[in-house]
């Protein structure tokens, strides 16, 4: 017998540790519920938990079994190897420092090797070189192999341990591999050829709306963008960007994991950030008096989605305009986010806040009157989520986005002069 363990990699499709455990003889399936990994929001506990449910019905309905046990991974793997005393555990690699951290632990406690197979990423995150840009980055996609299939069968076990219910404070999308592989084809049909104009609206109606499902794996993205790339054209190569930023990301945490702490560009630190917690919640609830910034915080508290154009403004707003403590807004975003990954995340706001990810110049600040009239023309998104605003003019704002804006250009020129 031989362990799965599957963590952030909730699928059967294009699984290499699946397979090559299968390719030794039978296999039971394991998801060790994490009390470091579940100490989070409901929405984000449900959408974990109803993705392990649809899991086990996919090894279910193969024949085959998943265990689902709760508890400290490096008890719990252990004592699941012991009790089917399983000869190896397979898993895929994970690049956060929790997991690597983790693996380590696990490693140690298990009496049977720990097989860490590569996940499935367009450019690993471990390469040797750290790259801090990302075009350079870039340069070492290679070639796809083709995806791998999901098995056909799984070989007969008796089943162990309960998924708990959890109740989500927002409406989830349909959970499983089933799920993500029919919205990435009808996304591909539908969306892919006009994805490079479209990705930029406010209403996120332009991109995939996947990335809850590659958060957890429960999609492969070398599947996607393999799939992506057979279509071709302009869409498909921006969309396959968009997934090697993904990638990125997982290189910058894997090579900087300080950067959970520390802006990569350690100037940014030195930023006089405003503690002021009314401020705080003000941005966080979405009553700014800024129409965009309200708009989006109220649509991810309602959602717990975004589209990456409004990200970017209300990430740019706490940071450059507001000087909130960057990394309580990052962690207090991320709780309210189905698709919030520490590594994207992470990069996301030190991207967006000018904090050192890429070349991301100090001195772009996005005017967010702009940006809402550039990237929703018609106002519908606005409408929906902000209605008391007539337009894109700030009403009685929390700061003068003129005043503030020269404030931050003057605090950061004289941080990079220094
Ligand atoms: P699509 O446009 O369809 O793109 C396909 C996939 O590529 C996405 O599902 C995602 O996995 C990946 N991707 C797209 N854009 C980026 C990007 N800029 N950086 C890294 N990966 C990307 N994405 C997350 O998945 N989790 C997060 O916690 C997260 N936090 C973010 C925070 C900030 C401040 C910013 C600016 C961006 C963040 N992103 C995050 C990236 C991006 O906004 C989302 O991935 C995207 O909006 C998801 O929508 P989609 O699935 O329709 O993407
Ligand atoms: N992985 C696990 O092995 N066990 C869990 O209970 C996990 N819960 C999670 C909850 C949420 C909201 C997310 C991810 C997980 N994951 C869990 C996947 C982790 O990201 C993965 O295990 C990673 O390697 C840990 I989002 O850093």
């Amino acid at each position: 017998m031989r362990l799965v363990w599957h963590r952030g990699d909730l699928r059967l499709h294009d699984h290499p540790a699946l397979l090559e455990a299968l390719g030794e003889g039978p296999v039971v399936g394991l998801v060790v519920l994490d009390p470091n990994n579940l100490k989070t929001t409901p929405r984000r506990r449900a959408w974990f938990l109803e993705n392990v449910r649809a899991l086990r019905e996919a090894y279910r309905r193969r024949g085959g079994a998943l265990w689902v046990l709760e508890g400290l991974p490096w008890e719990k793997v252990p004592e699941a190897a012991r009790r089917l005393r399983a000869k190896a555990v397979y898993a895929l690699k994970s690049h956060t420092p929790y997991g690597r951290h983790r693996d380590e632990r696990v490693r140690e406690a298990l009496e049977v090797p720990l097989h860490l197979l590569p996940a499935s990423h367009l450019i690993p995150p471990d390469l040797p070189k750290a790259y801090r840009v990302y075009t350079p980055f870039r340069r070492n996609l290679q070639d796809l192999s083709p995806p791998l299939p999901a098995p056909e069968a799984l070989p007969q076990a008796p089943e162990e341990g309960e998924i708990p219910q959890e109740t989500s404070d927002v409406p989830l999308p349909p959970p499983g591999e089933e799920a993500a592989l029919a919205r990435l084809y009808s996304f591909l049909e539908e969306k892919l050829p006009r994805y490079a104009e479209a990705r930029d609206r406010l209403d996120g109606e332009g991109g995939s709306r996947l990335s809850p499902y590659f958060t957890l794996g429960v999609l492969s993205p070398r599947l996607a963008a393999w799939e992506a790339l057979k279509r071709g054209g302009k869409g498909a190569l921006k969309w396959v960007d968009e997934l090697i930023w993904r990638d990125f990301s997982h290189h910058l945490l894997h090579h900087f994991p300080w950067m959970r702490e520390r802006p990569l560009d350690p100037r940014w630190e030195a930023l006089p950030w405003n503690e002021d917690e009314a401020l705080f919640q003000a941005w966080l609830e979405g009553r700014t008096g800024v129409p965009l910034v309200d708009a989006a915080m109220r649509e991810l508290g309602a959602t717990g989605l975004l589209s990456n154009r409004a990200r970017m403004c209300v990430a740019q707003f706490a940071v450059k305009y507001l000087l909130l403590p960057w990394r309580k807004a990052e962690a207090a975003f991320k709780a309210l986010l189905l698709d919030g990954d520490t590594a994207q995340n992470l990069q996301g706001w030190q991207w967006a806040g000018g904090l050192g990810v890429d070349a991301a110049p100090y001195f772009r600040v996005f005017n967010l009157v702009e940006q809402g009239k550039r990237h929703d023309p018609g106002g519908a998104w606005l409408r929906r989520y902000a209605p008391e605003y007539p337009s894109y003019e700030p009403m009685d704002p929390v700061v003068d986005l003129e005043e503030a804006r020269r404030r931050y250009l003057a605090l950061a020129e004289d941080l990079v002069k220094r």
